[in-house]
C-alpha cells in the first residue's frame, strides 16, 4: 500500500515536473545579469511559515526587511513576518568593502543575503525578488506554489553610477509618477535620479526667496498645458521616497542656457538695453544690475515650442550671480547627496567668453553650498573644480577637455542611452535628430569603449536620460522607458565581459509579463520573443 502511493505521488511529481520543470538559478531571467553564479539542484519553497530574520545591526535593515515583506506578501498572502528572532529568510549585514556587492545563497530550508553595506543587501533582495514566479507580481492572493532554484550568486556592480534622467520641465511629472518611476529603477539596481528641474518650458521646484519662478515660470509646459511644480515638501517628499529604495536624486537646474522659464517670471533677470562696456555704468561706476531705470530690464514671453539654444541668462549682471545663489541654496539644504547639476547645454546665444566666466562661478557657489558639480559635456570648455563631473551626451572633444583636467564622465551618449530617442521611424512618440535606439542599439554597447579618448577609469557611470517633449503621461514614460531603461542598468552594471545580446535577450524576454500583471505599458520590440504574447 505504502508503495503504491509513493509510486503514485512519485507520478504526480513527474507530472508536475514535465509541465513545469523548475528552472536552475543559472537559466533564470535575472537583469541586470549577476555576476557570478552557481547552480544547486533543488529548491526553495516560501510558505506560510516563511519570514524575515535580520541579522545585523542598523536602523535601515528593518526597512529593508519590511520592503522584501511587502513585496511577497500580496500575492502568496503569507504573513511573512519581520524579526530579530528567526525566520528562513535571512538578511545579514557583515564584513567586507564594497557596500554594494552582495551574495545570496539559495538552500532548500533557506535563504541567505549578506552584504557589507544596507545597499548591497536591497540588491540582494531586488535579485531574490526577481526569482520568484512572475506571478508574484499581483496585488492580489494568487494560489500557487512559490519555489525558487537553490544555488548562489555573488555580484556587484561595475559602475558606481547607474543613473536615469527625468525632464519633468517640458512636461511635468506628478510626485506619484516619479515614484513608480523609482520602483522600476530600484527592480533594475540604478541608483541615482537625476531631475531635469527647469528649461525654456518650465521652472518645476519651488524658491521661497524667488517665488514668482513657480508662479509664473511653472504654469505652463509644452503644447501650453498647465504645467506645475514641486512644494520644496513634495521634493522632500521624493528624495526620502528614493533614498529608501537606495537612489539619491541629483536636481538640475539648467543655465546659462535653457532659462526662459526664469527670465520670463523676473524682468530683472533679463539684459534689458546693452550699455557700452560691459559691466559697469562709466557715470556712476555701479554694476548694472543696480541700475534697473537704466536698462530697463522686461521679463521674456512665458514659451511652449521645443525649440532650443535660443535663452540665457545675462553673465555680466551681478543679479545673475545672486539668483543663482538663493536657487543652490535653498536645493542643497533639501538635498542629501552629494551632487548639484548646473545644466550648461546648448547655451547658443550666450557669449563664449561669459559662457565660461558664468560656468566658473557658478561651480564656485555649488562647492560653497558643499556640493560636486555635474554639468553636460560643455563645461568642460570652462575649468573645472577638482572632481566635478561632465555629463557626455554629444561632443567627444568636450569629454577629452574634462578628461584633461583630471576629471570624470558620465556617460549618456544621445545615440545609444537616450530613451527619448524613437526606436524606429514608426515609433508613436519620440524624438529622432541622435538616431532611432531599438533595444539591441541601447543594450549592445561598452561605456569603457565607446569612444577612443574614454576609458574605465574616466567614467563615474552610465545614465539615461528622459527628455519629455513628446512625453505627457505615465503610459507614455513607460513606452519609452521600457525595455530600454532596464538594458542601460545591465551595462551600468554588469561587466562588459559577462554581458551578451543573445543572452539579455532571453532573459528580457520574461520582464515582459511581469510589466504587463503591473500595468506597465511597455514597448513589445520585435527583436523579443516576448512571453505572453
Ligand atoms: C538635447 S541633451 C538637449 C535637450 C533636449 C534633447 C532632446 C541636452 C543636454 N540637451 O534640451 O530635450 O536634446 O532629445
Amino acid at each position: 500500500m505504502k508503495k503504491i502511493f509513493t509510486y503514485c505521488s512519485m507520478g504526480v511529481c513527474l507530472l508536475f515536473l514535465a509541465c513545469k520543470p523548475a528552472p536552475k538559478l543559472s537559466e533564470s531571467s535575472l537583469v541586470p545579469y549577476p555576476q557570478e553564479m552557481k547552480d544547486g539542484n533543488g529548491v526553495f519553497e516560501l510558505n506560510a511559515e516563511s519570514g524575515i530574520h535580520l541579522i545585523g545591526s542598523s536602523e535601515q535593515l528593518t526597512g529593508i526587511g519590511e520592503y522584501l515583506a511587502e513585496q511577497l506578501r500580496p500575492a502568496t498572502g503569507f504573513e511573512i513576518p519581520v524579526s530579530y528572532d528567526g525566520g528562513d529568510i535571512r538578511l545579514e549585514l557583515t564584513e567586507g568593502e564594497n557596500p554594494e556587492a552582495y551574495s545570496l545563497v539559495i538552500e532548500e530550508n533557506q535563504v541567505l543575503i549578506n552584504a557589507a553595506g544596507e545597499a548591497g543587501l536591497f540588491y540582494g533582495v531586488q535579485s531574490l525578488l526577481q526569482l520568484f514566479p512572475q506571478e508574484i507580481a499581483h496585488k492580489s492572493k494568487q494560489v500557487q506554489s512559490w519555489e525558487i532554484p537553490t544555488g548562489s550568486i555573488s555580484d556587484q556592480p561595475a559602475f558606481g553610477y547607474r543613473g536615469a534622467m527625468l525632464d519633468v520641465a517640458r512636461h511635468f511629472i506628478s510626485v506619484e509618477d516619479v515614484k513608480h518611476y523609482i520602483d522600476q529603477m530600484a527592480v533594475y539596481k540604478l541608483n541615482f535620479l537625476h531631475l531635469h528641474l527647469t528649461d525654456d518650458q518650465g521652472w518645476r521646484i519651488e524658491i521661497k526667496s524667488w517665488p514668482k519662478l513657480t508662479e509664473i515660470g511653472g504654469s505652463t509646459e509644452v503644447g501650453g498645458g498647465k504645467g506645475g511644480f514641486y512644494t520644496q515638501e513634495e521634493y522632500k517628499e521624493l528624495v526620502s521616497y528614493a533614498a529608501d529604495r537606495f537612489i539619491t536624486i541629483v536636481p538640475e537646474v539648467d543655465m546659462p542656457g535653457h532659462t526662459n522659464s526664469a527670465l520670463a517670471s523676473y524682468a530683472e533677470l533679463n539684459p534689458g538695453v546693452n550699455l557700452p562696456n560691459g559691466k559697469l555704468d562709466s557715470v556712476n561706476k555701479q554694476p548694472l544690475d543696480y541700475q534697473m531705470p537704466l536698462r530697463n530690464p522686461q521679463a521674456s514671453e512665458l514659451y511652449t515650442g521645443i525649440e532650443v539654444g535660443w535663452s540665457t541668462f545675462a553673465p555680466k549682471l551681478e543679479i545673475t550671480y545672486a539668483f543663482v545663489d538663493s536657487v543652490v541654496r535653498e536645493i542643497a539644504e533639501l538635498t542629501p547627496g552629494p551632487y548639484f547639476h548646473i545644466g550648461g547645454d546648448e547655451s547658443h546665444v550666450t557669449e563664449k567668453e561669459d559662457y565660461v566666466y558664468f560656468v566658473e562661478r557658478v561651480q564656485d557657489i555649488v562647492s560653497k553650498y558643499g556640493k560636486t558639480s555635474i554639468g553636460w559635456d560643455e563645461i568642460a570648455t570652462a575649468k573645472l573644480l577638482p572632481g566635478n563631473v561632465a555629463q557626455f551626451w554629444a561632443k567627444e572633444e568636450n569629454a577629452k577637455l574634462a578628461i584633461n583636467q583630471g576629471n570624470q564622465i558620465l556617460m549618456s551618449p544621445a545615440t545609444r542611452a537616450y530613451l527619448d530617442m524613437q526606436y524606429d521611424s514608426t515609433s508613436r512618440i519620440g524624438l529622432h535628430w541622435a538616431a532611432y535606439i531599438e533595444l539591441e542599439d541601447a543594450y549592445s554597447w561598452d561605456p569603457s569603449s565607446f569612444s577612443d579618448s574614454i576609458s574605465s577609469q574616466h567614467i563615474l557611470g552610465v545614465e539615461a536620460p528622459l527628455w519629455t517633449e513628446t512625453v505627457t503621461n505615465r503610459g507614455d514614460m513607460e513606452y519609452l522607458s521600457f525595455p530600454r531603461l532596464p538594458a542601460l542598468a545591465e551595462v551600468a552594471w554588469t561587466s562588459s565581459d559577462r554581458r551578451s545580446w543573445e543572452g539579455f535577450k532571453s532573459r528580457i524576454q520574461k520582464h515582459g509579463a511581469r510589466w504587463t500583471i503591473q500595468g506597465i505599458g511597455y514597448y513589445p520590440s520585435p527583436q523579443v520573443n516576448w512571453e505572453g504574447k
